[in-house]
């Protein structure tokens, strides 16, 4: 059994399919990506709901990782799947359209990451800041500890674009977006770049 084949604890989850609503993704400058967020106490179905919704979100984007804030709920919760297929086809009517298979979603639950050795360079971006992809320095082997969907303590080990990935993923759930770790020059470009924009498509 590869760890693709791993899920089957999201019931509405299978290979082929899944389903979930569609939430809106917050982009900068918006508050909620700049709060601290809440740990989460209650280990619910309605936990499991926002979860499975974050994912569908996530796919359709289609993005790696999500976190909560990114979608207006400042709780320590975030979602990542670096391995699913997109495939492009075309509809019975025409229509072009995505086809999604081979989930591994992981949901990490009030995580706490401990940094651990080594050095890494990867070029990031995020949903929240569209457009954006800037190299980042990151520690490269780290240790997380966080809770399932089900409040239970789980842990792992990351290296490469997993260690980016949970490190970017967590900095959304203490306010901090990937471009505040860029030189005082470049965050001043892309921060003036992306509010010029905003205010371009406002009117
Ligand atoms: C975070 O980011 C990440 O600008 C997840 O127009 C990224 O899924 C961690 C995306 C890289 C490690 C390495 C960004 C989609 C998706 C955009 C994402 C865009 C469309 C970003
Ligand atoms: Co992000």
């Amino acid at each position: 059994m590869s760890d693709r084949d791993n899920f089957d604890y999201i019931p509405s989850f299978s290979k082929y399919k899944f389903t979930g609503n569609l939430l809106t993704i917050f982009t900068f400058p918006s508050p909620c990506l700049t709060k601290i967020s809440e740990p989460v106490t209650t280990f619910d179905e309605s936990l499991e709901k926002l979860c499975k919704d974050m994912l569908y979100t996530m796919y359709h984007s289609p993005g790696i990782g999500l976190a909560a804030p990114q979608i207006g709920i400042n709780k320590r919760i975030f979602v990542i799947d670096l391995n699913y297929d997109r495939e492009e086809v075309t509809r019975a009517d025409g229509q072009e359209d995505f086809n999604y298979s081979n989930f591994c979603p992981l949901i990490l639950i009030n995580p706490e990451i401990k940094l651990l050795n080594g050095e890494i360079v990867y070029e990031e971006g995020c949903l929240s800041v569209p457009g954006v992809y800037e190299e980042v320095k990151r520690v490269e082997h780290i240790e997380v500890t966080y809770q399932d969907l089900k409040g239970q303590p789980k842990s792992l080990c990351a290296t490469g674009l997993l260690s980016v990935c949970l490190q970017h993923e967590n900095d959304h759930l203490n306010g901090i977006l990937f471009i505040e770790k860029l030189s005082f020059i470049k965050k001043d470009l892309v921060k003036k770049r992306l509010l010029k924009e905003k205010k371009r498509k406002k009117i």
